[in-house]
């Protein structure tokens, strides 16, 4: 297996249309991606820093703040509501009171210190995608209902689309036929090919013919959908354990990744389920989608920490422009500009 990493395209580009993904809305990808990269990270982020922003700023509002006890506290509970665990915080906190006690500080101090320690924390919880050293790759899709499954395959498909590859999908949210036609959309819209099923039909069988089109007619890329499930219903963790049977008997080293897409504002169940589908769907790798509906973004920290599952993706819009690789120092980047550039 080799790892991959996606190309960055920053050329200017006009603004698109807001899209949505629900079904029965057309999604809109033909609008070129708004703006580079850091950019809609920063965008994806905003909520999240407006928080660190406010609450950090907010401890210098007296002059001359100096490093006691109070002021550690304070710093720990603007720390805590960005959701990124009481681990972290108490990391940051510990940091600044040993190098900063007593000494009247800046806010910028505070932020390289929040920097450094949160990239020790997320950098050894990344990694490329993997991907296939010859034939296609394939990438299992799941996740619970609504967790942005089918939106984040799109934009994968994107992603590697723009990278010049070749992709088939498969349409394995079999369960409801609006899930089916919501690909089939996005499928048509960014000129990529889709394996569909019967509603109802056994989705094993969509990720064969998924999987066996990817391999007699030369595709990169085979990424296949999956209805939503919830880590305690151990008769649908099965279903996957099928679907990845039926995957391996054409591919043995296949599925490549197993990606588990997270809902960023679905807050302590985003720790539940990586943990559950990590230990009954074999996942490698988490989708952290939604992270510009969430204010509390500081949950990929304990995300990415707990479970030994490298965050690959994060979702920031609706559109399919709106995934990017996980790269921790971009990620911080965008925070923490974010945050501290606005208040001046
Ligand atoms: N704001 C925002 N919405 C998203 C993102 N990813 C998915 N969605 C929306 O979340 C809803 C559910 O997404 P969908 O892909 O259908 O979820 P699935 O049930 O897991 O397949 C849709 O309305 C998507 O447009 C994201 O990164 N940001
Ligand atoms: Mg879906």
């Amino acid at each position: 297996m080799a790892l991959f990493r996606f190309g960055r395209k920053e050329e200017p580009q006009a603004p698109a249309a807001p899209a949505s993904a629900a079904a029965g809305v057309e999604p809109t990808v033909d609008a070129p991606a708004p703006r580079g990269f850091l950019d809609r990270l920063k965008a994806g982020l905003a909520k999240t820093a407006r928080v660190l922003n406010t609450d950090v700023r907010d401890l210098f509002k007296r002059e001359g703040r100096l490093v006691d006890e109070e002021f550690l506290e304070e710093l720990r509970a603007a720390l805590v509501k960005t959701d990124m665990g009481p681990a972290a915080a108490e990391a940051i906190v510990c940091d600044v009171r040993e190098r900063l006690r007593a000494r009247v500080v800046d806010p910028e101090i505070v932020l390289d210190s929040i920097r450094s320690q949160l990239l020790a924390r997320l950098a050894p919880a990344t990694a490329a995608i993997a991907t296939a050293t010859s034939g296609p790759t394939v990438i299992l899709v799941t996740g619970v209902n609504g967790s942005g499954k089918t939106t984040s395959i799109a934009k994968l498909a994107r992603l590697f689309t723009r990278d010049g590859k070749r992709v088939v999908l498969g349409a394995g949210d079999t369960f409801r036929a609006a899930a089916v036609e919501q690909l089939g959309m996005w499928a048509e819209r960014l000129g990529v090919e889709l394996i569909r099923g019967e509603a109802g039909c056994d989705p094993a069988s969509v990720a064969h013919r998924a999987v066996a089109k990817a391999v007699e007619e030369g595709f990169d890329v085979c990424i296949i959908d999956t209805a939503g499930r919830l880590q305690t219903q151990a008769n649908l963790m099965q279903e996957l354990g099928k679907i990845r049977r039926v995957i391996a008997k054409q591919i043995p080293e296949a599925p490549h990744e197993t990606l588990l897409v997270i809902d960023a504002t679905a807050g302590q169940n985003a720790l539940s389920q990586a943990k559950g589908f990590k230990e009954a769907a074999g996942c490698t790798g988490i989708v952290l989608s939604k992270l510009d509906g969430s204010a509390r973004g500081g949950v990929i920290v304990p995300v990415a920490e707990q479970f030994g599952l490298p965050v690959k993706f994060v979702g920031v819009g609706e559109s399919a422009d709106d995934l990017e690789a996980f790269e921790p120092e971009a990620f911080l980047s965008a925070l923490l500009e974010g945050a501290f550039s606005a208040a001046g």
